[in-house]
């Protein structure tokens, strides 16, 4: 019997739709349960990369969908493919990143059942549903269809979430002449209500200490964020997520600096908070209490969850940020003379250098030989090291998208993985990752895949031979340091193994230098640095 015209699997007519539909790189690793995904891979010409940890996949995506706002999609197979990526996963979610996963599961006969059978886990869709966005399960190619539709449009909808898919090893292989398309989508986020617009703009237009938190939902807003700031004459501070949403050095801009008391005075003084796509979580906040806001709030966010969390807003606009912005400003008159005592913000930075101690000193160093090396448009994805906590404010950005790191859900193992695929996204731009001594070996393994890619990506690693946040945390509640202390492989030398460049350095001006070197290189460079000789 001839096959019907346009007869092919349901795993090409997946990596079609994903192809026509504006996915181009997939990151993953195959296994027997996705063949048929990668029958579909190879016809479609779409660019896979084959990462050495599921993990490593996830992360790579986010990097990718981070920097350049495009989804990346993440291939896995079915019950350990799924497990080990869901730590990436939580940390999309975490953090707002379009990031699309595709697995296999066992055969549909098999499911639920418990027979036993290869990569079996007794409800997939399940452990899936608790940890990302959103969790489908493909039975037909129509589903296939719809679920990619509805997960791609997802992204453009409202707040991007990882989305997952999941599609039965069988039905991969049967066939379909279902022909893939466009999902045609035009679609604008929420608009803000004008009333509520008219009365947010007379509550900042009377207010006598405005002030703006902005976060990561404001990424593209920065000129309609700097516009109203200077409408209103009002501070802003942002989250991690915000930072370079102004520049550095403007007279309002208080920097990333919500941790720090100086900034939280000021938010305390304020007789109006506007709040714009930040949440004002605990890890924007990083001082263990709340934020005290005893000044109306007002709050724009596109996720209506954030209206009515525990900060409570006086008045909400359930809105895209830049509309919202824009339209704030266009209802203000121009205001001067608002800021305390006719101050730029700049004297009430926090002073994060005075009384630091001597290893805090060390990283400011460090972060400022980074910041010589890297030109002003390029990208720093950072680990959960203490030099990127004290980076979250001190590492001056010119722009959005200059600084990243993994903020909610705090894992270690994300930056050089996720610059990996921020690399790959950007190939023209200065990318590079910083991580601890510790945090880099959960997902060094992804070294050889840069080094296989030919990515002139420079790893940083500052050494302090320990679990430095934890040791000092432990010490500071009078613990014993317990497991904070680890035995390092030679850095360098791991890295010469992979196949990349190495350098230890050991003045801030020979870090500068190193990393001006790895950027032009033909492959990734491990740089050590070691925090004993960064030492004033
Ligand atoms: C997956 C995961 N496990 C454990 C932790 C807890 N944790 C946070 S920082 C840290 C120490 C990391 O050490 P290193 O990478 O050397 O950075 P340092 O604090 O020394 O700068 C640990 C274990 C975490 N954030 N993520
Ligand atoms: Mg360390």
């Amino acid at each position: 019997m001839s096959a019907a015209p346009g007869a092919r699997t349901i795993g090409v007519y997946l990596a079609e739709l994903l192809a026509i539909n504006g996915i181009d790189t997939v990151f993953g690793i195959p296994g027997v349960h996705t063949l048929e995904l990668y029958r579909g891979l190879a016809a479609t010409g779409l660019r896979h990369v084959l990462v050495r940890h599921e993990q490593g996949a996830g992360f790579a995506a986010d990097g990718y969908a981070r920097l350049s706002g495009r989804p990346a999609a993440a291939m896995v197979i079915s019950g350990p493919g799924l497990t080990n990526i869901l730590t990436a996963v939580g940390q999309a979610y975490s953090d707002s990143v379009p990031l699309l996963v595709i697995a296999s599961t066992p055969v549909r006969a098999s499911l639920g059942k418990g027979w036993g059978v290869l990569h079996e886990l007794a409800d997939q869709r399940r452990v899936a549903a608790g940890v990302f966005g959103s969790a489908r399960t493909a039975l037909s190619a129509d589903d296939v269809r719809d679920h990619l539709r509805a997960a791609l449009l997802g992204f453009q909808s409202g707040r991007p979430r990882p989305a997952y898919l999941e599609i039965p090893l069988d039905l991969l292989a049967e066939s379909t002449s279902a022909i893939a398309h466009r999902f045609d989508f035009d679609c604008a986020l929420a608009q803000p209500d004008p009333v509520l617009i008219e009365r947010a703009a007379a509550r900042l237009h009377s207010a006598r200490r405005p002030l703006i938190i902005a976060g990561g939902g404001a990424r593209a807003a920065a000129a309609e964020l700097r516009a109203l700031a200077e409408r209103l004459d009002a501070f802003v501070a942002t989250s991690a997520a915000g930072k370079g949403l102004l520049p550095e050095n403007h007279p309002l801009h208080l920097g990333a600096s919500l941790p720090y008391r100086e900034t939280q005075a000021l938010v305390a003084a304020a007789d109006v908070v506007l709040a714009i796509g930040t949440e004002l979580s605990e890890t924007d906040i990083y001082s263990g209490t709340r934020l005290n806001i005893p000044g109306e709030l007002i709050r724009v966010d596109i996720d209506p969850i954030k209206l009515t969390d525990q900060y409570g807003a006086a008045l909400a606009l359930l809105a895209d940020a830049a509309p919202a912005l824009r339209q704030l400003a266009a209802g203000l008159p121009q205001r001067t003379g608002l800021r305390p005592l006719g101050q730029t913000a700049q004297t009430h930075r926090p002073d994060f250098l005075h009384q630091a101690d001597a290893p805090t000193r060390a990283r400011a160093r460090a972060l400022a030989a980074i910041r010589e090396a890297l030109p002003p448009h390029s990208a720093l994805f950072t680990d959960m090291t203490q030099i990127a906590y004290l980076g979250n404010y001190a590492y001056p950005c010119e722009q959005p998208l200059s600084w990243f790191h993994p903020s909610g859900y705090g894992t270690l193992g994300w930056a050089l993985p996720a610059a990996l695929g921020a690399k790959l996204a950007a190939p023209t731009q200065a990318v590079a990752a910083l991580a601890g001594d510790f945090g880099v070996q959960f997902s060094w393994s992804e070294l050889t895949t840069a080094v296989e890619l030919g990515l002139a990506l420079p790893l940083i690693v500052w050494n302090n031979q320990s679990l430095g946040q934890i040791r000092d945390d432990m010490i500071g509640a009078s613990i014993p340091p317990t497991g904070v202390s680890a035995l390092n492989p030679d850095l360098c030398r791991y890295a010469e193994a992979c196949g990349a460049h190495s350098r230890r350095v050991t003045t801030p001006q020979g870090l500068t230098q190193a990393i001006r070197q790895a950027l032009g290189a033909d492959r990734p460079t491990l740089i050590e640095a070691a925090e004993e000789d960064f030492l004033p």
